[in-house]
């Protein structure tokens, strides 16, 4: 068993219940926990609206591809398309860590290479595991966060 992150965001159409889907289809039957819901602005260039982001800890005996085909297929539920590269999306899922286990197949990198440069996932993930985020991190990241609240109370 190990504990695994995921960052989970939506900019499109029911932005909470794009995200309560992906968490309950992502988590299956193990236990976890999550972050508040953070509204974020768009990192990456591409002009859309602001997302809503947010960080699950899972504690599975899934592997990391496990956990990437869980993502991808949470994706897929909730119609996503991927006509624009980093563009507007009903739900993302994105793992971030996986335990200890450090991977470069391009797939699934680990740990998820850019997250250290994002405060839309620094800001949750620092919420559930303050010790795996340097306090340095955050001047160098990018993008406007602010705490709304949690899923529950959103939706
Ligand atoms: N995801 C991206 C690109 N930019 N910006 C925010 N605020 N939140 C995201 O989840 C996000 C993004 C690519 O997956
Ligand atoms: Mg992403
Ligand atoms: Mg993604």
């Amino acid at each position: 068993m190990r504990r695994a992150f995921l960052s989970l965001g939506s900019n499109l159409g029911n932005r909470a219940e794009h995200l309560a889907a992906g968490v309950a289809a992502v988590a299956g039957v193990d236990v976890y926990r999550l972050s508040q819901v953070y509204e974020t602005e768009p990192v990456g260039g591409v002009a859309q609206d602001d997302f809503w982001n947010l960080v699950m800890a899972l504690d599975t005996d899934a592997s990391a591809r496990e956990l990437l085909e869980r993502a991808r297929a949470a994706e897929n539920a909730r119609g996503r398309r991927r006509d624009v590269p980093w563009g507007p999306r009903t739900l993302d899922v994105d793992v971030l860590l996986v335990g200890n286990e450090t991977s470069d197949d391009p797939e699934i990198v680990l740990p998820h290479p850019r997250m250290y440069e994002r405060r839309f996932v620094l800001a949750p993930l620092q919420e559930l595991a303050p010790e795996l985020v340097a306090p340095w991190w955050w001047d160098g990241a990018e993008g406007r966060v602010v705490a709304l609240g949690t899923l529950e109370s959103l939706r």
